[in-house]
């Protein structure tokens, strides 16, 4: 090939060039330049969101020396790289973080004020990115900041979907879903590289025929051909050089599959086979902890996970790495069993596209993958209907079952003569209509296989994978979860930062135990005072803020109960409410009672086909809507619903809170992330022995952390006594009063029936054991207000919360994960020489 004089030519940019330069005057004339180059406007008409993408592009420009760098390091070094495949990645405001991360936040404040523009509301103009549904999609967002923060080459593969999480809006009480166009104003974050672009087959049949070197082989004739376009996003690291990268994939029709010949000439139809490809990236499922089983989500997963291992292959290519070393040069962690048909989609692969013997395949498979779970619950457990699987991936069911085949081989072995244990442990579940059991392929697939916390990965190995757990204890182990200090903290919570620094500097936001440091000033009365004062400016910036959109005075001396989440039955936010109305019963039964200030603020979504969930949001509407006017309550309870909860708006909760609810059933919440951002802000826990709650209230003492309710071993054993909860109903006077208050019509205008399906499955079946639960978390309730009167030593314990959290920075978690899963070392970046950018 001739070679291409461009690739010759380093560019030198010089020292004080505009896309570069850091001082002041080179921020404000990067500035200038992209409103005039890229938005193509003056200041006189230039818009809030002109200036936004003026302001992300003089940043975007600051970033991509370190991005390209980066890259080039990797490919000169063939880096071993993990791959963390994710249906979700839930990553929030760009802006902000990259600054952080940049550590070029006051300065460029500094240039966007000097130019006269409130740089506030230039952060708040950001559309976030709400590419998933909770916890899961920004445990994948936190990883990514630990990775480039350590120095880890990595790659975050997902789905590009056109429509995120759906904005909610609250109406008369009632969740009502709008759809999210994130990308309606564009995206100044991400970058297309269509020469990237590949093709995954759907549907069809498959043939087999017999190779040149008379090897019997298959060959997949789809019914339809999907094009991904990958869109990368640069993943800084903080402090360091690295930015790693974040490729999501976009469907299209591809151009080369001939409609006109498969339609005989229909354009109209033509067009409608574009629009079923692009369906692929279209919407987010907003499901969280549920598995709806729908075809297109299935699409969905194939689509994504195809794309990246195709993608791989071709950085093997590139790097001229022999496919035979694979697992050397990827390790590819599974975040839960969205992406498991990789195990299957790697395996064809290597055999049919590359010729691969299939003993071979498999060993390269099996080094490849690594499986996290992230849920016990049954109905997030993913399994396809096998007609609905074979339909759509034909191939992939063949390769199914000759895995099955051989994994039962050696299930056999090892467990002679034991006919249910090959039932239980086999990839297809027989024992009624047929499913495809992913959780059992990504075992069998995997050779690591983790939990999220200490009790999950024990009840997993105990109960769902304990087949598995038998058969392969060596592949088991528990990564605890963690979150990013950087956006958690350095990001949202400056002011608490600040103090922080100034008794220990700042090297805990690398390296979080050394808060730890900050034990000794729990006794410091000046420091307890400041402390104090900074939890209360927050809070008072919330109460305005509330006020503003609510409506609703509140006071920001009260105690700040906050519980803020998904909406699901096993998270209990009908238990917080419960609470509500005792102490709403207890004043209205005496109104001169002594009771602690409080103001109960709720936040989060609920799955809009997942009916209890919804009104379980306007019961808490409902109560807000009697308790906040009524004149005898006098300011004492408030109740606050947070419209439209998503990353951007967790921000400015967690560091408002004083009280962080983890009220979850025991055994219910895998791990847990929100209870770690609360804590870390200074909030003290009421919760459950649960996910991770049992973690942290070991590290930062049981004497500050409010512990009520069953053991998970205690909820089993309930369930396994036949558990009635009108037993606890018929005994506990104040249970049975907050119940009749919400079944008499009390707070939804006389309908009695309104509550009806909530209080129906409350006192017939009460799944998640709320009955059972309600006088231990009444007490210890009545704990917490009680502590919050002693003003001295809740601040002493909340900072003691602070101090003690270092366990739970995502850092940590992603160099347990290096350690004993990926075997990877951190790959150093240096700046390349042509190209300064000090001033
Ligand atoms: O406990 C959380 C955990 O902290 C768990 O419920 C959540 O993952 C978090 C991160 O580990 C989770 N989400 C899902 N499963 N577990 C899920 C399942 C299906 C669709 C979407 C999300």
């Amino acid at each position: 090939t001739v070679p291409n004089p461009v690739l010759e030519c380093k560019p030198i940019i010089q020292v004080e060039d505009d896309r570069t330069g850091l001082s002041i005057e080179a921020l404000k004339r990067g500035f200038l330049d992209n409103l005039f180059y890229v938005q193509g406007k003056f200041s006189g008409i230039a818009t809030k969101n002109d200036c936004y993408m003026a302001l992300a592009y003089t940043v975007r420009d600051r970033l991509f020396k370190r991005w390209v760098d980066t890259a080039e390091t990797y490919t000169k070094n063939g880096s071993r790289t993990v791959c963390y495949l994710s249906a979700e990645f839930l990553m929030g405001p760009h802006l902000g973080n990259n600054l952080i991360n940049l550590g070029i936040y006051d300065q460029v404040k500094q240039a966007i004020e000097e130019l006269g523009l409130d740089f506030y509301e230039l952060l708040e103009q950001e559309e976030e990115p709400g590419l998933g549904n909770g916890g899961l999609g920004r445990l994948a967002a936190c990883y990514l900041d630990s990775m480039a923060s350590l120095e880890i080459p990595s790659l975050g593969y997902g789905i590009r979907y056109e429509f995120g999480i759906f904005e909610q809006k609250i109406q008369d009480g009632w969740q009502v879903e709008i759809t999210d166009k994130w990308l309606r104003f564009g995206n100044p974050w991400d970058v297309a590289r269509p020469e990237w672009s590949v093709e995954v087959k759907l549907g069809g049949h498959t043939e087999s025929y017999v190779d040149e070197n008379d090897r019997y082989r298959v060959r997949w004739i789809p019914f339809q051909v999907v094009k991904g376009i990958p869109y990368d996003t640069p993943i800084l690291g903080y402090k360091v050089n690295t930015a790693n990268t974040l490729r999501l994939w976009a469907a299209e029709a591809p151009e080369s599959f001939d409609f006109e010949a498969f339609n005989s000439g229909d354009y109209v139809k033509a067009v409608q086979a574009k629009m079923t490809s692009e369906n692929l990236s279209k919407v987010l499922y907003p499901n969280d902890n549920v598995s709806q089983g729908k075809k297109l989500r299935l699409a969905q997963q194939i689509f994504f996970v195809s794309c990246s291992l195709q993608d791989m292959i071709r950085i093997m290519k590139g790097q001229k790495i022999p496919l035979e070393k694979f697992h050397e040069k990827f390790v590819i962690q599974l975040n839960d069993t969205h992406p498991s048909i990789a195990v299957a989609e790697l395996m064809r692969l290597l055999v049919d596209e590359y010729g691969m013997e299939w003993e071979q395949a498999w060993e390269i498979t099996t080094k490849a993958f690594a499986y996290t779970n992230h849920t016990l619950l049954p109905e997030a457990l993913e399994k396809w209907p096998l007609g609905l699987f074979g339909e759509l991936l034909p191939r992939h069911l063949q390769i199914i079952y000759e895995i099955n085949g051989r994994f039962l081989d050696d299930v056999r072995i090892k467990f002679p003569d034991d006919f249910d244990r090959l039932k239980r442990m086999s990839l297809i579940d027989e024992s009624g209509e047929r499913y495809i059991r992913m959780a059992n392929l990504a075992c069998v697939g995997s050779f690591a296989i983790n939990g999220v916390a200490q009790l999950h990965t024990e009840l997993l190995q105990k109960d769902v994978l304990h087949d598995f757990y038998e058969m392969y204890p060596e592949k088991f182990n528990n990564k605890t979860n963690g979150i990013t200090p950087r956006r958690f903290m350095v990001l949202s919570n400056p002011r608490l930062c600040e103090l922080i620094d100034s008794k220990i500097g700042n090297t805990w936001i690398k390296n979080l135990h050394e808060l730890r440091q900050l034990e000794a000033f729990a006794e410091d009365v000046e420091f307890r005072h400041k402390f104090r004062q900074i939890k209360q400016a927050i809070k008072q910036d919330l109460a305005e803020y509330i006020k503003a959109k609510n409506g609703i005075d509140v006071d920001a001396n009260s105690l700040f109960d906050i519980q803020a989440k998904r909406f699901h039955e096993y998270k209990r936010q009908h238990l917080n409410a419960l609470h509500i109305i005792t102490l709403y019963n207890r004043i209205k039964a005496n109104p001169n009672i002594d009771i602690t200030p409080r103001t109960f603020l709720f936040g989060g979504k609920a799955a809009p086909g997942y009916y209890i969930a919804k009104l379980t949001i306007k019961l808490i509407n409902s109560i807000g809507e009697v308790v906040n006017r009524d004149p005898d309550v006098r300011g004492r309870l408030k109740v606050v619903f947070l419209e439209d909860y998503s990353v951007k708006f967790a921000q400015r909760v967690y560091p408002a809170a004083d009280l962080s609810e983890q009220i979850s059933t025991a055994g219910k919440e895998a791990s847990g992330t929100g209870n770690m951002k609360f804590a870390l802000n200074g909030a003290l826990t009421i919760g459950t022995l649960d996910g991770a709650n049992v973690e942290i209230r070991e590290e930062v003492g049981e004497e500050n952390f409010f512990l009520f309710g069953l053991t998970a071993e205690e909820v089993y054993a309930k369930k396994a006594q036949g558990y009635d909860p009108m037993y606890y109903y018929n005994r506990d006077p104040e249970l049975k009063l907050a119940i009749d208050r919400i079944s008499s019509g009390f707070f939804s205008h006389g309908d009695a029936n309104l509550f009806k399906p909530l209080l129906d499955t409350l006192l017939h079946r009460d799944e998640y054991m709320l009955l059972a639960d309600y006088r231990s978390y009444i007490e210890c309730q009545e704990q917490v207000s009680q502590a919050y009167r002693d003003v001295e030593n809740w601040t002493r314990m909340a900072i003691l919360n602070v101090a003690r959290m270092g366990k739970f920075s995502s850092d940590r978690s992603i160099s347990d994960y290096c350690e004993d899963i990926w075997q990877i070392q951190p790959v150093k970046i240096e700046l390349s020489e042509y190209l300064q950018t000090d001033v």
